[in-house]
């Protein structure tokens, strides 16, 4: 029950972590974050812009001050200004999954124009994905743990104008050019939720494993189509750059398969070394199911979309 994890939530060996059982405790931990959005390493491309540093104190504080009932759906921050490292990621799409190019549409995604959050957020009602403002980096079991409730955690500010090809950071440009599309589909917002309903109360090390996973897949996942490949991750399909390159035959392609996938190394401010097909998605929703079922946990868990809360099957 709820009040078990409430005790164990400062790490005790033998317990269950604590997870949000209803959709309001993501409110709990939105604002625990590694560093606050607006803090910049002095090897970041806006470091000395000033301008730019405002905009993203600005976007941090608003998600800052976010309740995930009690604020409107619609985020209120929003880039509505033409920005060059838009258009130039916006201009994409040949190379990437035909569930992309569908909701491309359905997002309208023009090249001259950041959409706002509040548009975007409409577009993915049909699977019931929204989207949350976050203030900066969450741990990973944070983060995975809003996919259970179809709540995706996003940046609002955009990458700086001197870097358009390449970010390791995610941006507006990463989030919707990236996730939103995919989202809208929906075998793949459940191969989503799938890997957020596997973290909850999960050891540390599953924890990991399955954002390695998620890494693979969500972020750079390729996928085949006939006699295809193509990229369906968002973090190649907001990057010209890596976009390119990973159907080249410069880095390795290995098959998704969620077992060894979780274990591989992989570096975070470059292009990726390794890739992994999927089958489809489908298929890679299964997969993540099984592997899901070798997490040692003493119960199972389900989502209810009616109470938006986490049903606890005891497994004991
Ligand atoms: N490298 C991506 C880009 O430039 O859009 C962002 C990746 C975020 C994980
Ligand atoms: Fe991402």
């Amino acid at each position: 029950s709820g009040h078990v994890h409430e005790l164990s939530r400062n790490k005790q060996k033998d317990t269950v972590p604590w997870f949000p059982n209803d959709i309001q405790d993501l409110d709990r931990f939105a604002n625990q974050i590694l560093s606050y959005g607006s803090e910049l390493d002095s090897d970041h491309p806006g470091f000395t812009d000033p301008v730019y540093r405002t905009r993203r104190k600005e976007f941090a504080d608003i998600a800052y001050n976010y309740r995930q009932l009690c604020t409107p759906h619609t985020p209120a921050a929003s880039t509505t200004v033409s920005s060059p490292c838009w258009s130039s990621t916006a201009a994409t799409g040949r190379t990437t999954s035909p569930s992309w190019r569908t909701s491309h549409a359905t997002c309208s995604v023009r090249q001259q124009i950041v959409p706002k959050c509040s548009t975007s957020y409409a577009s993915i009602t049909c699977t019931g994905f929204r989207l949350r403002p976050v203030a900066g980096l969450l741990s990973s079991r944070d983060f995975l743990a809003g996919l259970a409730f179809r709540v995706f955690h996003s940046t609002q500010y955009i990458r700086h104008q001197s870097k358009p090809m390449y970010t390791p950071e995610p941006d507006i440009c990463h989030e919707l050019l990236g996730h939103v599309p995919l989202f809208a589909d929906p075998t793949f917002a459940q191969f989503s939720q799938e890997i957020g309903l596997a973290s909850l109360g999960a050891p540390d090390e599953y924890i990991e494993r399955l954002a390695t996973v998620y890494w693979f897949t969500v972020e750079f996942g390729l996928c085949k189509q006939g006699s295809e490949i193509k990229a369906y991750g968002a973090g190649l399909l907001s990057s010209f750059g890596e976009l390119k390159y990973c159907l080249t035959d410069k880095p390795k392609i290995q098959p998704f398969d969620p077992a060894k996938t979780s274990l591989q190394k992989y570096p975070i401010t470059e292009f990726q070394p390794v890739y992994f097909v999927a089958e489809s998605f489908d298929d890679a929703k299964e997969r993540v199911r099984r592997f899901a079922d070798t997490i040692p946990r003493p119960f199972s868990v389900r989502y209810n979309a009616y109470t938006q809360s986490i049903e606890v099957l005891d497994n004991t």
